[in-house]
């Protein structure tokens, strides 16, 4: 709870830390109540401070039983954030200490430290939870190799590295790596293990274990096959291998995020560790292949080499991420890959980036560090290693690879150590580029084109509009992916990199024999706005024939986009002719992937079309938007009725499930058929694809399709009569309701759900498939009179109490404000003056909604 103003914490003040840890040891002795904690702690001073320091250790919410240096105990007195020790006390070369702390894992409702989920006791640290476990500098720049002894009369008892020796009622572990405190991890349970093994490129035998509850165990196959491909990918592709002996994960109901990569003990949130085919959807299943290989390739992305500070975070976010996406291409296919990352880009990051909670990849300040854990700092740190890779080219990458590897294993790093081997093994300058990283905002890029005599010339302009607290943009170096293509469908000029890096680049192309149709950032080959006129039948040529298939999909995205903004801005109740017929080629051509095709039939999302609107100078209306996308979609369905129809039965996968690309697209494909279809056929396929449905992705995508149109009521009850007891589906019962609801239900609804015996507001995922799903249904939250936005704040209000993280997260809910008509906005400014007016409000909502109202 706040008691004073908190204070921002600001790069520039970066300071090496006075005191190094050599060793930590740890004994646990585990209640729910009266935990107590024994360290023993080496410190030295650190050669590259200036000597004299006290020692300032963070700790939170601990009872410290004693305390002493070098044997000789000391009457500490712990302030609200820590302790400290004046110089004078301690001796110059270094010196041991030793504490014993009490804490309460039981009452632990922020899932932050040492906690309580049902039953078993486990560990969040990252980024400042250690100090909610016993005193220490809590900073990543503090490596220290841990010892740990755990006592406990629970069957498992985990930590990180490998494992010493055990007895009954105790477990000891030993990691070897230095680390910092943010990865250190706890688990005592009664667990059951899924046990496999993986032999490294260099001889290492590795027990890999899943830790679940009794009665998951046979939903751990997909998530162990993907750790076993991840371990081979990293060696096959950056050369690197796994560096202990045993690789535990253990799976979690309660948890804020998605998963942890603590050093050689991974903690995941259930949801990205248990599947069959009856339970989880395709996504589902991709989530956890990506979230297991995201996890794993910390250990070298993070954990080897880590972050001098929290500044840094994108060090090691967005570089796993981008290795994840490329683990992702390589297991599935990379165009599919590439568009739904653009897809996901553009909804949270663009967003993000778009309103009052904008800030640099690398930010310069903050209050509450787990308020950063953002879409900018993971998604676009992620493109701006792929920018990199593109600039140097893909050799120079892997050498820049190498070696980061080689001269920062052991340490931790910033962004300038990052660039600093891309410079040298890329053997190019990168100080533009690096603006990139601390400035905000997304880029427009304006595309003119001339054509006078056999002469074709590009005008490229840039543009970054000002975001909080950073009015002036300087130019970025953007590589612009070019091709272009004949009016006959073939192309004239391969794809070939610019670097657009002042505010204008002009380009010419000499003799060629027609005016061309430009394909302009193949790939998405940078995060930018891009706004390049074409003619109706040029997108479609585009759609059909261009050689870059993120670009194909780009063309029918750009075709709907502007279809439903004439419809939303002139009343039309109908999209063009040539965009449906463009459409119906599409699903015509069996040679096409059916992931692909499934994407492109899908109509731009609510948020995508707002923030369009938006962007092009109008002021969205929520209404307006739902009624015309499901006008579109009408239309869409009676056109194509027949082709819908077909695809809906030539889709179909015989089984048995196969989680894998090839069926995941096809069962893609049928159900965004059935789901179009059912604004013409009143459902009928949708019912009686609920009905024969073997595998959640069709039984979730059909019951979604008939809820979009008002109906599945009874596939609802049916759908909670049979899942009520797996708490995994039982989120989507809640979630699929609220986002497919009406306009004018979704409210009221989402009130009735609150209110529900199996709404466990305090468990993190519950309240996201509730209280989140409000928010994900934009003419449902917007509603006009202002109570969706009254029943979050008032959720947000009531979870800032036991888990601040978890509510700060939530509030993003009200990043759009500014894009509303006023009334909407006059509504949303109440409600968030409402929150930021509580006088227990936590550091992270209250940094939240203050950056909101600006
Ligand atoms: N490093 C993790 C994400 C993570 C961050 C914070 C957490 O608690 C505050 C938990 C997890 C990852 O990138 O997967
Ligand atoms: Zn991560």
């Amino acid at each position: 709870m706040r008691e004073t103003t908190p204070q921002p914490v600001f790069l520039a003040d970066y300071q090496p830390p006075p005191f190094l840890v050599d060793t930590v040891a740890l004994t646990f002795r585990l209640h729910p109540g009266r935990t107590q904690v024994l360290s023993e702690i080496r410190f030295r001073p650190n050669p590259a401070a200036t000597p004299g320091h006290d020692l300032r250790l963070d700790g939170e919410g601990l009872r410290l039983l004693s305390a002493s240096i070098d044997g000789k105990s000391l009457m500490a007195q712990p302030d609200a954030t820590g302790l400290t020790i004046p110089a004078a006390d301690l001796p110059e070369d270094g010196f041991l200490w030793q504490a014993e702390v009490e804490i309460a894992p039981e009452g632990n409702t922020a899932l932050e430290g040492l906690y309580m989920s049902g039953g078993m006791y486990c560990t969040q640290c990252e980024a400042e939870g250690f100090r909610k476990i016993t005193y220490y500098p809590d900073r990543p720049d503090v490596m220290a190799r841990f010892r740990v002894r755990i006592e406990s009369d629970l069957p498992v008892l985990l930590s990180n590295g490998n494992p010493v020796d055990s007895g009954p009622g105790w477990a000891e572990w030993d990691d070897p790596h230095p680390k910092p405190a943010y990865l250190f991890a706890l688990v005592g349970g009664d667990l059951v293990a899924t046990t496999d093994s993986f032999t490294t490129m260099d001889g290492r035998n590795v027990t890999l274990n899943i830790w679940v509850r009794h009665g998951d165990e046979g939903k751990t196959a997909y998530a162990m096959d993907a750790l076993k491909r991840s371990m081979a990918w990293d060696e096959q592709v950056y050369g690197r291998a796994y560096d202990l002996d045993i690789f535990n994960i253990v799976a979690v109901d309660d948890f804020n995020m998605g998963a942890m990569e603590n050093k050689g003990l991974n903690i995941f949130n259930s949801r990205y560790v248990l599947a069959t085919p009856e339970t989880a959807t395709d996504a589902d299943f991709a989530s956890i292949e990506r979230i297991i290989a995201h996890e794993y390739f910390h250990n070298w992305t993070g954990n080897r080499i880590t972050c001098r500070d929290w500044f840094q975070l994108s060090l090691k976010e967005g570089l796993t991420v981008f290795r994840d996406q490329q683990f992702m291409g390589d297991m599935r296919s990379h165009a599919v890959k590439r568009i739904e990352d653009v897809l996901t880009l553009r909804a949270r990051q663009f967003r993000e980036d778009a309103g009052p909670l904008a800030h640099p990849v690398r930010p310069e300040s903050y209050v509450e560090i787990n308020n950063f854990y953002t879409a900018t700092v993971y998604e676009k740190g992620a493109e701006l290693i792929r920018m990199l890779r593109l600039l140097v080219g893909e050799d120079r990458y892997r050498a820049a690879l190498d070696l980061y590897f080689i001269r920062h294993d052991g340490q931790a790093c910033t962004i300038e150590d990052w660039i600093s081997v891309f410079e040298e093994a890329g053997g190019r300058d990168l100080s533009q580029f690096k603006r990139w990283y601390g400035q905000a905002g997304t880029p427009r890029i304006d595309v003119t084109e001339d054509w006078q005599d056999g002469r074709y010339t590009l005008t490229l302009r840039q543009h970054t509009a000002p975001t909080p607290g950073q009015p002036l943009k300087e130019p970025l170096l953007i590589p612009v992916a070019l091709g272009l293509m004949g009016t006959d469908g073939r192309e004239i000029l391969p794809t070939q990199v610019l670097e657009l890096d002042s505010p204008t680049l002009r380009v010419t192309f000499d003799d060629l024999p027609e005016r061309p149709v430009a394909s302009v950032l193949r790939g998405f080959s940078a995060p930018v706005i891009l706004h390049h006129k074409l003619q109706s039948d040029e997108r479609a040529l585009l759609l059909a024939h261009d050689t870059d298939p993120f670009n194909r999909f780009e063309a029918g995205r750009s075709l709907a986009r502007e279809n439903l903004h004439a419809m939303v801005l002139q009343q039309t109740t109908a999209p063009d002719q040539n965009f449906i017929d463009a459409l119906r080629v599409l699903l015509r051509d069996d040679t096409l992937d059916p992931a692909f095709r499934a994407l492109v039939l899908r109509l731009p999302e609510q948020d995508d079309l707002a923030a369009s609107l938006h962007e092009a100078g109008h002021t969205p209306d929520p209404d307006m938007i739902y009624d015309m996308r499901r006008a579109a979609q009408t239309a869409i369905a009676r056109a194509l009725e027949p082709d819908l129809a077909r695809i809906a039965q030539q889709m179909e996968t015989p089984g048995p499930y196969d989680p894998a690309a090839r069926d995941a697209g096809r069962r893609a494909l049928r159900v965004q058929a059935v789901t179009i279809l059912a604004h013409a056929d009143g459902g009928t396929a949708a019912a009686a694809l609920f009905q024969s449905a073997y595998n959640m992705t069709e039984q979730m995508g059909a019951w979604a399709a008939l809820l979009a149109i008002g109906a599945g009521e009874q596939e609802g009850a049916e759908f909670y009569r049979h899942w009520a007891q797996d708490r995994l589906v039982l989120d989507k019962w809640f979630m699929a309701q609220i986002l497919h609801a009406s306009p004018d239900h979704a409210v009221p609804l989402t009130d009735e759900l609150s209110r529900h015996a199996r709404f466990d507001w305090k468990n993190p995922n519950r309240f996201r498939a509730v209280i989140g799903a409000l928010g994900a249904n934009p003419a449902g939250f917007h509603r006009s009179n202002g109570t969706g936005y009254q029943l979050v704040a008032d959720w947000l209000l009531r979870l800032d109490g036991v888990n601040p993280q978890a509510a700060a997260r939530n509030s993003a809910v009200f990043e759009t404000w500014r894009r509303l008509d006023t009334n909407r906005q006059s509504l949303i400014r109440a409600e968030l003056q409402r929150i930021a007016g509580n006088p227990g409000l936590s550091r992270d909502m209250a940094e939240m909604v203050a950056r909101m109202l600006g």
